[in-house]
């Protein structure tokens, strides 16, 4: 049998992972510095907070292999074990270190990668042994244990922090979303990075035409735009990269929308698409350059979006048709699926 303490354990190490995983798809979706600002501290101090857990899981883990704790899915336990502690050091890895591919996977792939690959054993592991809440966990004890976990956590991210600093680690320069600056003015230097299994297609800028709704305009037509925009080209992967883009805005094509539209759908040339909410229309850049170069091959030319505020993933490349529709933005997977 589980004593109290170890139900305890257990309790609060579901909730702070919960609480990660939450977190952490926030942090992944969110562009703007603010909101990021926040989400990314919690993150950080709730990952932190289960390091902080670890010898006393560690003991209960102990207790349960010599003999009494469940035998199910004891597999599915180690899986998870070492998949979290392989998310965990990665995770702080990449906020250490600085942006790293290698064989073109970055600290921060790996460590969403493990967490994404810990969710069905973390399922698997907790059936059969629901830790069930009892009118006595609730009490003034357990509520300072739950502030004093909160503030270990937090004082271990700022210890971190100020490690990092006194150290001049990489990890003193993040942007507020995590991601490192790489190639700002400079989009050669830019990383080339796909979504998940997209490829950079051969295209001909010659012939390339983008439909929107329906109708073609010439690749000539939005490379001799003249409306610019600087922004900053973030991505999940954890790395950034201000550049000053030129092409057509999108407000100047689509002056008239029908009323009951409400987002507009971009489409890539290799089926990889984004739906944009209709209020977004005033930002967002069809650009054929950055930093008065066409854009290469890989950084989306002949044309891209440029979404600012947003998160790389919503920067289709390759564009090639553009619909107004009356779906809401939202009826779609929170994140691409290729
Ligand atoms: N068609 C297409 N567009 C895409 C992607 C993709 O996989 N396919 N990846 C997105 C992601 S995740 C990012 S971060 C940016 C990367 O742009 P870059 O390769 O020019 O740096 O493109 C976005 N646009
Ligand atoms: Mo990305």
């Amino acid at each position: 049998m589980l004593g109290r303490a170890g139900r305890r354990t257990n309790v609060a190490l579901m909730t702070v992972l919960c609480a990660a995983f939450a977190s952490g798809g926030l942090a992944f979706g969110i562009g703007t510095v603010d909101g990021a600002r926040l989400v990314a501290v919690v993150h950080g101090a709730l990952g932190l907070g289960l390091l902080l857990l670890v010898p006393w899981k560690s003991a209960i883990i102990r207790r349960g292999m010599a003999g009494g704790g469940p035998a199910r899915g004891r597999k599915a336990g180690v899986a998870l074990g070492l998949l979290l502690l392989l998310s965990m050091a990665t995770g702080v890895l990449h906020a250490v270190s600085g942006y790293r591919g290698i064989a073109g996977v970055s600290a921060l792939a790996v460590h969403v990668g493990a967490a994404a690959m810990a969710l069905p054993f973390l399922l698997m592991h907790a059936r059969g042994r629901r830790q069930r809440l009892r009118r006595s966990d609730l009490t003034r004890r357990t509520l300072l244990r739950a502030g004093a976990f909160g503030v270990g956590s937090l004082a271990a991210y700022a210890t971190l922090a100020a490690t990092m600093s006194l150290l001049e680690l990489p990890g003193r320069q993040r942007r507020p979303t995590g991601s490192y600056e790489i190639g700002s003015g400079d989009p050669g230097v830019m990383p080339v990075t796909q979504w998940f299994t997209d490829a950079v297609p051969v295209v001909s800028r010659a012939s390339w035409q983008v439909s929107l709704n329906l109708r073609p305009i010439p690749y000539s037509d939005l490379a001799g735009g003249i409306d610019t925009v600087r922004a900053v080209l973030d991505c999940t992967g954890g790395w950034y990269a201000e550049q000053e883009w030129r092409g057509v805005a999108l407000s100047r094509l689509l002056t008239q929308v029908p009323a009951g539209m409400r987002s507009i759908d971009v489409i890539s040339s290799t089926g990889y698409r984004r739906r944009l909410p209709l209020a977004d229309l005033d930002q967002l850049l069809l650009a054929t350059h950055a930093a008065g170069q066409p854009l290469s091959d890989g950084h989306g030319g002949p044309v891209r979006l440029v979404a600012p505020g947003r998160r790389g993933f919503w920067w289709v490349k390759w564009v090639q048709r553009i619909e107004v529709t009356a779906e809401p933005w939202w009826l779609q997977p929170p994140f691409p699926l290729h």
